[in-house]
């Protein structure tokens, strides 16, 4: 009988900042629920922080917090390889071969290059965009290579991200017949954006420089519950889904993907409440989401350090051998 080779997954997370319930649901809930089902690899994505200005004991608390929260949410490192991407030194290499096959005109295309580099402009009133900003895309390719990766799971947001892989990889396949496999994102149904629960017009980030914005996987339980009860609305007083409703609508989102419901079915269920009913019972659901999380966080933060070591070994196997690939091909 020939037994079908697992299909290969891979993502990871950007060190910036502290984890947020966006993150959970738009992509964290995706790598656990897919973990039976593909060879996965997700990291931390601690390089890409370095994109813009962080302070290094801020990076460094950062990217442990990630490894215990990814534990803490699901991911079993007998079925995934879990590890920082800077343990894996050919991340960085493959970053200079593919940036040696990109323009810069395509790079700076990019939606979240415009936003974050617009950003900065604003911030100081001067030319002062990191390189690495431009870059971030083809350090990201390279993630996406060196695993030879199938499928990626993220939110909307970065979906450009991974049509520029596909390009780039079919380049490659091009011109120096390498046979990388063309990747496809994984977009989950709910929650494939959530929003800022201050304007919710923008996308909740872990960078939001305003708190109350975002609620953090290691937000104090209490405080997450005030942060929704809080969380901008409109004063029409009906809940239903609407492209006009973006509050509302938001917090259905977020409350569906906690109850593992459909968007449909949450509207159905607070069709009849108030405004304060309904926040009451999305705040109470976070409430106890993030209780949960937090006590296995703890309990998973003591083993980060010797989990890290063995992950970082697996993956640098699987990265030798794609970057010799690669570097083969392009004759070097
Ligand atoms: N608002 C969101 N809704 C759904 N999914 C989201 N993701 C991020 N924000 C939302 C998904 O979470 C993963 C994190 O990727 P990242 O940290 O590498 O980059 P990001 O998309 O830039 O995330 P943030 O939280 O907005 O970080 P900062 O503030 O540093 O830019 C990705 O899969 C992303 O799609």
């Amino acid at each position: 009988m020939m037994i079908e080779k697992k299909k290969i997954l891979l993502s990871g997370i950007t060190a910036t900042g502290n984890l947020t319930i966006a993150n959970y649901i738009g992509a964290i809930k995706n790598m656990v629920k897919l973990q039976d089902k593909y060879t996965s690899y997700i990291f931390i994505a601690d390089l890409h922080a370095l994109t813009l200005p962080i302070d290094p004991k801020v990076l460094a608390e950062n990217r442990k917090n990630i490894f215990a929260l990814y534990l803490a949410c699901g991911i079993d490192t007998n079925k995934t390889t879990l590890f920082y991407q800077s343990d894996v030194i050919e991340h960085g290499m493959m970053n200079w071969l593919i940036l040696s096959q990109t323009t810069i005109g395509e790079l700076s295309r990019m939606t979240q290059f415009k936003d974050k580099s617009t950003k900065v402009k604003t911030s100081n009133g001067m030319e002062t965009i990191p390189t690495g900003l431009l870059m971030y895309p083809t350090l990201m390719v390279g993630d996406i290579l060196l695993y030879n990766a199938d499928i990626i799971p993220v939110g909307i947001d970065q979906k450009q991200h991974i049509e520029l892989t596909r390009d780039i990889a079919s380049r490659l396949n091009n011109k120096f017949n390498v046979e990388f496999s063309v990747p496809e994102p994984f977009i989950p149904e709910i929650g494939a954006k959530i929003m800022s629960l201050t304007d919710p017009t923008k996308k909740m980030s872990k960078s939001d420089t305003n708190p109350k914005s975002s609620i953090y996987l290691l937000d104090n339980p209490d405080d997450a519950y005030k942060k929704i009860m809080k969380a901008v609305t409109d004063s029409e007083g009906k809940i239903y889904i609407s492209e006009n409703k973006p509050g509302i609508t938001n917090l259905l989102s977020i409350y569906s993907a906690l109850k593992n419901i459909s968007l449909k079915e949450a509207e159905e269920l607070f069709k009849d409440k108030n405004y304060g009913e309904f926040k009451h019972e999305v705040g109470m659901t976070v409430k106890e989401f993030l209780t949960n999380i937090q006590e296995k966080y703890h309990k998973y933060y003591q083993i980060i350090d010797s989990e890290a070591i063995k992950g970082a070994e697996k993956a640098s196997l699987v990265a030798k051998e794609n970057l010799a690939k690669l570097m083969k091909g392009m004759g070097l």
